[in-house]
């Protein structure tokens, strides 16, 4: 659970110091934009020559835009993007000293720090990179691990250790650790199909030392023997044809403009692609109407269901822990995104303040769906059979992170019919177990999983990632309505039943927390202050994916770090610092911040700036074709135009 970045040299180093505000923003400029390399390097300059360079091991954990307020952003778009409405280009950084945590802003046209304080309360910022390799390469330093594997008769030469975090399991006291895994790597390509079973090494992160070497019997290391995916003397991958090269797309720096839509791409460490200011031009209206103000991967919780000693602490919180961002892979063309697209680059600090560039982190592209977009058929015109209809085609907005043994593929589609398709993909590789069976009919023990591979447990587990979505349908104040459907009895009729729409606004926080599947609901966000000609109210409706909620019981102590898990929508009051489902600060946690503690403040959000929240899920019961990687799984959600415009915006007047 690593991200793959780490073994990157990808460092890269600028050092140049920004003194004006119009250096640097020009009329593409977007006040969500991410911090730029220049920007990143002026921070780490500010920080290393302020009072806090003298704190022992100071280190860069989280570097990022200080969103201004939404209101300075909201007058900025409607004021034309004129320079003087421009907000102010602020920072925050999380970093450590000393053994503390400190919350840092920093103004980057003054270029200084304007307030700082220690975070006192549970749990720690993301791991760097720096950190999860240095962890990763001390057990190479250790004359009793080198013994172990050596009379284990494996070659220390082929070991590859991944440092997981440990999560809490009520403990009191929270060291910041990981537990390293280790892999054998001889003959294979495939690390993660080669678990060394029965040794892992504690690792405290603060002195960088090993606290703890655990060795067990463990079962025999498996055999390499078709665990490969990476064939030498692979020929090119096919590649489908998608339309022409010609783009009917722009990007202005991070501002994208494809037929009706607008918005804003923009990225960072944690989040990975964030998606901004998303607005459609209503040819009725002559004008663009927003949709969605922010919208980005907010958690990913996967806890594994194997309670033994080595598994049980597997319950990554990933976003927060390591950071999807953080965790983007370099898109390989025609493999990731079609010869059509375009590609932007990602940057983020490293632990040293540096910036780092992920080249082609996001690409955009227009896809030839082969869908219809609408049609009909009209046969009831004596004389005459008339078709007429569109071919469906969207613009994809994708990233890959690719944490530890798992890639995550993550899509944001705009639809010129005014919906927007959110989808998750898994593919990569399973973590297993090696276990001494080669048939199913030998097991009779509890496996924690499914016999995937000759000699290969591949372990139950959980993917739940987690939306923020703040969706702005018309404007910002919104309210939450659940459309139930309600069968009644027909009277005075020979039908005995019919379903009917009884719509229920929800009123609080409170009221806005479901579990689907229970009831049958259309679920919508809508702008009550703005009616179609017609009277309804504007809304987009939320499409729900297969629903699925964490099993887990309530005071299992994952869980309660991620507890937020047990509902997949949520709906809460906008709040800028209420953005990371399971808190802020995720490694280590312990429960006591996040979006299931905000709601419990039940705040209204009737006709209020509200925040949609949607878990995507699965629960990943492995089977032989997971092996040796798996083909891709997917699962998503659409927000879909509901009575937002006068008619089908697909058709052109
Ligand atoms: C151990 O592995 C390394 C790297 O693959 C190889 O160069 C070396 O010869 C191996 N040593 C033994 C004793 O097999
Ligand atoms: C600084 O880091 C070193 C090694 O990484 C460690 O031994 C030392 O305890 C740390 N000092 C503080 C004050 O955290
Ligand atoms: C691409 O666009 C150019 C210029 O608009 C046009 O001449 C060409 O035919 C287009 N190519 C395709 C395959 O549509
Ligand atoms: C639509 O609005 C633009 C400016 O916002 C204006 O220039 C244009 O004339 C308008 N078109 C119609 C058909 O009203
Ligand atoms: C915003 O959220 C933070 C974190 O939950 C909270 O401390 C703060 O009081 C909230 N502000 C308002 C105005 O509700
Ligand atoms: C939330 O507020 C509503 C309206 O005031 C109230 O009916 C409901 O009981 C509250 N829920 C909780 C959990 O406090
Ligand atoms: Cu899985």
């Amino acid at each position: 659970m690593i991200p793959l970045a780490i073994f990157m040299d990808n460092i890269l180093i600028l050092v140049l110091v920004i003194t004006s505000q119009f250096s640097f923003i020009t009329s593409q400029s977007h006040p969500l934009d991410p911090l730029n390399p220049n920007e990143i390097s002026h921070i780490q300059q500010i920080i290393t020559t302020s009072h806090l360079a003298s704190l022992p091991n100071l280190t860069f954990h989280f570097v990022d835009l200080e969103e201004p307020d939404k209101k300075q952003v909201l007058q900025w778009l409607s004021s034309n993007n004129e320079h003087h409405t421009f907000p102010h280009r602020r920072a925050k950084v999380v970093a450590r000293g000393g053994g503390q945590t400190y919350e840092i802003i920093l103004d980057l046209i003054i270029g200084s720090i304007t307030s700082q304080h220690v975070y006192k309360g549970d749990g720690y910022p993301p791991l760097t990179s720096t950190e999860l390799l240095q962890a990763a390469r001390l057990p190479f330093n250790s004359f009793e691990f080198n013994d172990l594997v050596a009379r284990r008769g494996l070659n220390i030469s082929e070991i590859t250790c991944f440092p997981f975090t440990v999560g809490w399991f009520g403990e009191s006291v929270t060291p910041r650790e990981v537990k390293l895994s280790c892999f054998y790597r001889a003959q294979t390509t495939n690390v993660f199909s080669m678990p060394i079973e029965g040794l892992t090494v504690l690792v405290d992160i603060e002195s960088m030392k090993i606290t703890k070497i655990t060795s067990g019997r463990g079962n025999p290391l498996p055999e390499a023997k078709g665990t490969d995916f990476h064939l030498s003397g692979e020929r090119p991958y096919p590649v489908p044809c998608n339309g022409n090269n010609n783009r009917s797309f722009t990007i202005n720096r991070h501002i994208v403009k494809w037929k009706n839509w607008r918005f804003h791409v923009g990225f960072n460490a944690r989040a990975g692609v964030i998606i901004s200011t998303a607005s459609i031009f209503d040819p009725v209206k002559n004008e663009s109407r927003s949709v969605l103000y922010r919208g980005h991967i907010s958690e990913t919780f996967v806890p594994y269901m194997d309670p033994s000693s080595e598994w049980y602490y597997r319950t990554f919180l990933d976003v927060g822990e390591f950071g999807f961002g953080r965790s983007a892979v370099t898109l390989v063309p025609l493999i990731d995104c079609p010869s059509n697209a375009a590609y932007m680059d990602g940057y983020m600090a490293g632990g040293d303040g540096l910036p780092q560039k992920v080249p082609k982190a996001i690409c955009i592209f227009e896809r030839f769906t082969g869908d219809i977009a609408w049609r009909h058929t009209e046969v009831g015109i004596p004389g005459k059979v008339i078709t007429s209809g569109e071919p469906e085609v969207n613009l994809i907005v994708r990233m890959v992170a690719t944490v530890g043994n798992y890639d995550y593929i993550l899509d944001w589609e705009f639809k010129q019919s005014g919906s927007i398709k959110v989808g998750v993909g898994l593919s990569g590789v399973l973590e297993m177990k090696p276990t001494t069976h080669t048939k199913a009919d030998q097991i009779q023990e509890e496996t924690y999983g499914s016999f995937i591979a000759k000699n290969r447990i591949g372990i139950n587990h959980d993917h739940f990632i987690t939306y923020y979505l703040d969706l702005d349908i018309d404007g910002e104040d919104n309210s939450f309505v659940k459309a139930n459907l309600k069968v009644k009895k027909a009277k005075k009729s020979p039908r005995k039943s019919y379903w009917t729409v009884v719509k229920e606004t929800a009123k609080t926080e409170d009221e806005a927390r479901l579990r689907l599947g229970m009831k049958v609901s259309n679920l919508l966000l809508v702008n009550p202050n703005k009616k179609t000609k017609l009277g309804n109210e504007v809304g987009y409706q939320l499409l729900t994916g297969q629903p699925t909620v964490s099993l887990m019981l309530d005071n299992d102590y994952p869980q309660i770090r991620a507890s937020y898990t047990k509902y997949q929508v949520w709906v809460t009051a906008y709040n800028k610092s209420e953005r990371w489902a399971a808190g802020f600060y995720a490694d280590r946690s312990t429960g006591k911040d996040g979006l299931a503690i905000w709601s419990r403040r039940n705040r209204s959000i009737m006709n209020k700036d509200i925040v949609l929240w949607y878990t995507v899920g699965f629960h990943h019961n492995p089977c032989q074709e997971d092996f040796p990687v798996m083909a891709t799984l997917s699962n998503g959600f659409e927000l879909r135009p509901v009575n937002f415009f006068e008619r089908n915006p697909l058709l052109k007047s």
